[in-house]
């Protein structure tokens, strides 16, 4: 009797808690709402599976309930209802598949005309790479990273040269045009995740991982790091900002390509180089000094 009244006080309380509960998702800003709707679809038939079962096991408490002189019927087998509970079982789980494998089969063909972008992630921040004039991606590998080279890019790739680097956490990218997310880590599993995008993906290292999406409403958002990936896990943290086309544009001729930045450090070496070796006027004038 009172294990029949928790279960539904358990089923009134969830129920509420749901409905009641400031903890939905976040307003959608990209295309993929048909992510949202596999997690609708998923979250209502569980929730008419949950209420339904456990009304019926309290009900079933009740009305069975141990009485003096009621002998229970045994019955260890009925075909016809087990068939039954296969039958809608069965239809229970079709109905959240089908919805997940509708939006997975989208989340797998990147259109043709989508841009590509570059996120790499290390312990514990996130850094940006834009193919640039070109469009294509320069190669890069773990071996080539260095102080002077963080992003690991081949310096012999031509493809290289015109990308653009950002390394500040912030990541631009254009309202209503489809991009393409490259993943990279640097030295354990991460995961890109933008809660209003609904796109998430794992870093992992020594792969490439993609996903892709259409920013659809301009504003700034919260990049997370969506796998425990050290204590500073919670603070792998980033921002991105979906601009109109012409503010994008802007940000991004601001920024240094690879080659600029490869010519910055050899102007410096250089520089510094010849005040280490006296040009001979100096020598000359310690010589009188003396
Ligand atoms: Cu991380």
């Amino acid at each position: 009797m009172y294990v029949a009244i928790a279960i539904a006080l358990l089923v009134v309380g969830s129920v509420l808690f749901h409905v009641l509960s400031p903890w939905w998702q976040t307003p959608l800003a990209s295309n993929w709402g048909s992510i949202d709707t596999a997690l609708d679809v998923t979250l209502l038939i569980c929730a008419a599976a949950f209420i339904i079962l456990n009304l019926f096991l309290a009900y079933m408490l009740m009305k069975y309930r141990h009485r003096p002189g009621l002998k229970a019927h045994y019955e260890p087998e009925n075909t016809k209802l087990e068939k039954r509970l296969t039958f809608w079982t069965g239809i229970g789980i079709a109905g959240m598949l089908a919805p997940g494998l509708i939006a997975w089969n989208q989340y797998v063909t990147v259109p043709k005309d989508a841009a590509v972008i570059e996120a790499t992630g290390q312990q514990w921040q996130w850094a940006f790479r834009y193919p640039g004039a070109d469009g294509v991606l320069g190669s890069a590998s773990i071996g080539h990273v260095s102080d002077d080279n963080p992003f690991g890019l081949n310096p012999r790739d031509p493809y290289a040269r015109d990308d653009v680097l950002v390394e500040t956490n912030e990541l631009h990218l254009p309202i209503n045009r489809p991009v393409k997310v490259v993943l990279r880590s640097k030295d354990v599993l991460h995961d890109f995740y933008v809660p209003q995008f609904r796109a998430k993906m794992d870093l992992v290292p020594g792969i490439v991982t993609y996903f892709w999406m259409t920013p659809t409403v301009g504003g700034t958002y919260e990049i997370l790091c969506a796998e425990l990936c050290g204590v500073g896990h919670y603070q792998m943290r980033g921002t991105v900002v979906v601009d109109q086309q012409p503010a994008y544009d802007a940000w991004l001729a601001e920024q240094m390509t690879y080659g600029q930045i490869l010519a910055s450090a050899e102007q410096a070496r250089v520089q510094l180089a010849s005040r280490d070796t006296p040009s001979t006027e100096t020598l000359a004038s310690a010589r009188m000094a003396r």
